[in-house]
């Protein structure tokens, strides 16, 4: 099952040792029995104390092992039943839930009739495991099989998701939930919530038809063209979807009151940014891209494509409240509900708005790293920027063509940089549309005016001339992929590869 794990445990920081499972956990091992194959890494692996502060790989000899079956399927939303290509027979594909230090070893089994690779987005891979197609890996034929393995370095809320082409606008994505070895945190529940734009297989709609679509439409110039289908240069999709339910069936998530809940946000979005917020209820964002920040209260919070963000949530408003991620710049609602066992109120209409949606908006100058006094991985303090690439984001007017620092991906040069360097990398948003860009291999650090800005993988830069600035500690050998996560931009050119100097 997805996003959905009684947790029926508080951790606390002096909680490390090795712990026996509960009751639940056992009969929630039960369930991820059928997803993963011969797993049991929820077990406590009776590792050592692991070192304060900073997250490390380390191997804790642990192996857990998965297979997906990447193949076409019907998927069924709310008695409608559209064919597109997913994991497992289901949208979302089956949580991956993994310890810290543990061996992931997925084998996907290639039964589409194209080429796929997966990408695990958030975790910073060896180059050979990170599924850029033509770059790290070639792709995975058709009827071929692959086995992704590596040691898991670092904890937090993250994704996986095909990186061939526009199949992450199909079916192809899940959560892949990293448990640290020891956190500061307790809480008494937990939900994963997956948010997805969904075309495919709706009125003969598929990716490749909407980017055709987009193209024809003149980019960013037109607005309302293709039956309204198109504004602005963006997508307006039939369907928003959390964890593969739309608003008409939501997924109901039970509370009791006084628990403290943990919602781990995960937006797996082609094109569409969300606005979240729980009605009623103030959120504790604790985590961004799956790395610790200094706890900071809001209402909403915008979660672009490619990000997440952990939150807790006081239950202590007894009712059933909507759960809401609105498409921003586009009308439409995904929603989930949160229900209080004690109460059997009815649900809220499928388009209802919380108030709080308008309410104080989490901004990145909020955010401040957490424990973290260094990089994460072998980083060490910041003394740098060795290197500097200062980079335009640009397109949309008239051909649908976007653009790093006026080039083209493939036809892009790589931007170089030296094992050992601090990179900083300076981006100014030339267009009207935000991007969320997303490095591989590597935290960085947000500028953020704080001195303290968060470690993410992911960061939307904002229109009109909106500008980004960011560092990394080039510790990760390789090429890797540094691109916008709208996946229309990407396959329309906005991408480049760091390329580390031999
Ligand atoms: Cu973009």
């Amino acid at each position: 099952m997805i996003g959905e794990r009684d947790a029926n445990r508080v951790r606390t920081a002096g909680d490390r040792g090795p712990r026996r499972p509960t009751r639940r956990e056992f009969l929630g091992l039960a369930g991820l029995g059928a997803l993963a194959v011969g797993g049991c890494g929820l077990l406590p692996g009776g590792e050592s104390d692991p070192l304060p502060g900073i997250p490390r790989p380390g191997k804790t000899g642990h192996v857990e092992k998965y297979t997906f079956g990447a193949a076409p399927l019907d998927f069924d939303v709310a008695g409608q039943s559209f064919s597109t290509w997913g994991y497992n027979g289901d949208v979302p594909g089956p949580e991956v839930r993994v310890r810290e230090g543990d061996t992931l070893r997925v084998r996907v089994e290639n039964r589409l009739p194209e080429e796929t690779t997966i990408h695990w987005h958030g975790l910073p891979v060896p180059d050979d495991m990170d599924g850029v197609p033509g770059l790290s890996q070639a792709p995975i034929r058709p009827g071929e099989d692959f086995v992704y393995e590596f040691v898991v370095p670092m904890s937090g809320t993250h994704m996986y998701h095909s990186h061939v082409g526009l199949q992450l606008d199909r079916g192809l994505y899940g959560p892949l939930i990293v448990e640290p070895k020891s956190e500061d945190l307790s809480y008494d529940r937990e939900y994963t919530l997956i948010l997805d734009d969904w075309l495919d297989g709706v009125s003969g709609r598929d990716p490749e038809r909407a980017l055709e679509d987009l193209r024809n439409a003149g980019g960013g110039m037109m607005a309302g063209g293709m039956g309204g289908m198109m504004g602005g240069g963006r997508i307006e999709y039939p369907l928003y979807l959390v964890n593969g339910r739309p608003p008409e069936d939501p997924k109901s998530l039970p509370v009791r009151r006084g628990e403290r809940v943990r919602l781990r946000l995960m937006n797996p979005a082609a094109e569409t940014i969300f606005r979240f917020a729980v009605d009623g209820h103030p959120l504790t964002v604790t985590h961004s891209d799956g790395l610790p920040v200094e706890p900071v209260e809001v209402d909403a919070l915008t979660i672009g494509m490619g990000e997440r963000y952990d939150v807790l949530l006081e239950a202590n408003d007894p009712g059933v409240w909507q759960v809401a991620a609105a498409p921003e710049e586009k009308p439409g609602l995904a929603r989930a509900l949160l229900r209080y066992e004690e109460v059997g109120q009815s649900s809220p209409p499928p388009d209802h708005r919380p108030p709080n949606l308008a309410g104080r908006l989490l901004t990145y100058a909020d955010l401040r790293a957490k424990g973290l006094d260094s990089f994460p991985g072998d980083g060490g303090p910041f003394t740098g920027p060795d290197r500097v690439h200062r980079l335009t984001l640009s397109g949309g007017m008239g051909a649908y063509e976007w653009r790093i620092d006026g080039q083209v991906y493939p036809g892009a040069e790589p931007l170089e940089v030296r094992e050992g360097e601090w990179v900083r990398i300076e981006l100014q948003n030339q267009s009207m549309m935000r991007h969320p860009m997303h490095l591989h291999g590597h935290s960085f650090q947000l500028l953020n005016g704080t001195g303290r800005g968060p470690f993410k993988d992911t960061a939307l830069v904002q229109p009109h001339m909106g500008g980004l600035a960011l560092d990394f500690h080039a510790d990760n050998p390789g090429e890797w992929f540094f691109h916008c996560h709208n996946a229309y931009h990407m396959e329309s050119g906005m991408a480049r590869v760091i390329s580390y100097e031999t």
